[in-house]
């Protein structure tokens, strides 16, 4: 009966093989060495990344600056950083390509020392979900303990912007009176505002702050559920010239991207 309940030697082999094997194949995706031997340096060290603060953000594909802090007790000798696409699960390489685990040496203030800023600029090369992470070095050699790591994403899809009221493409309005214009707004990852443009058709001119008229110019508005990837939206405006004018409306999304094709409603004021 105890025979039954204890493993065969090759099944604890296998067992063993097994955890080494995950415990290998982990130092080798951490791109790990044994460092030095340091009798009086016993401490890993820790980096933090402090941007982005937050899991989740989003951006447009431009130069991104990923950067923290490190802290060890001897000094930290280096904080590597490395790109991981979340969906094919490869390492952004240097040539562009995504493979094999790839770490890049940050910049640090002072390097050697107890405490260190690192920073390090990364330009995605296409709309994706990544994740950062990572890793200081001490002088023993000694990685961090547990790696640090941001998810993100890459937004380079503009939201879409609709205009529900009016309903008609040309509203008559009486001067002095204001319009409530409404609609929805949709993007892939979260619409933050709209902006509204009102061009005086005559003179083709655009009203701007203080109530000037001259360039376009894109006043921000308000939506209903900020970051969401679908929201209404609606705001009143008033008109107290007479003539035709129309009013554009496009939607923005957490990265910055704008509607490049604005909804648009045309008012006449009349007395
Ligand atoms: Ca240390
Ligand atoms: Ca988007």
């Amino acid at each position: 009966m105890l025979n039954r309940l204890i493993p065969t030697t090759g099944e604890q082999m296998k067992i063993g093989n097994s955890a080494l094997g995950v415990a290998v194949a982990a130092i080798l995706a951490g791109g790990l060495t044994a460092g030095p031997a340091h009798a009086d340096d016993v401490v890993a060290p820790d980096a933090v990344i402090t941007a982005p603060a937050l899991q989740d953000e989003v951006y447009g594909r431009k130069a991104l600056t990923f950067s923290g802090t490190a802290t060890d007790d001897t000094g930290v000798a280096s904080v590597g950083i490395a790109f991981q696409d979340r969906k094919s699960r490869l390492w952004f390489r240097p040539d562009g390509t995504w493979g094999a685990y790839q770490r890049y040496a940050t910049v640090l203030s002072q390097p050697g020392t107890v405490k260190t800023n690192w920073s390090y600029t990364w330009t995605p090369p296409s709309a994706g979900s990544y994740v950062v992470q990572a890793v200081a070095k001490d002088k023993a050699g000694h990685p961090d303990k547990v790696l640090p790591f941001r998810r993100f994403e890459v937004d380079t899809a503009a939201p879409d912007t609709t205009i529900k009221i009016p309903t008609g493409a040309t509203t008559q309005i009486r001067k002095g009176r204001s319009a409530t214009i409404s609609g929805t707004a949709r993007d892939d990852h979260g619409v933050l505002n709209v902006y509204e443009a009102i061009e005086n058709r005559a003179t083709h001119k655009w009203l701007r702050p203080g109530g000037v008229w001259g360039a376009i110019y894109w006043h921000k508005k308000s939506v209903v559920r900020p970051g969401a990837p679908g929201t209404d939206w609606s705001f009143g405006q008033s008109f107290s010239t007479l003539g035709t004018f129309t009013v554009q409306v496009r939607a923005s999304d957490r990265a910055g991207l704008a509607d490049p094709t604005p909804a648009s409603r045309t008012f006449k004021v009349v007395r």
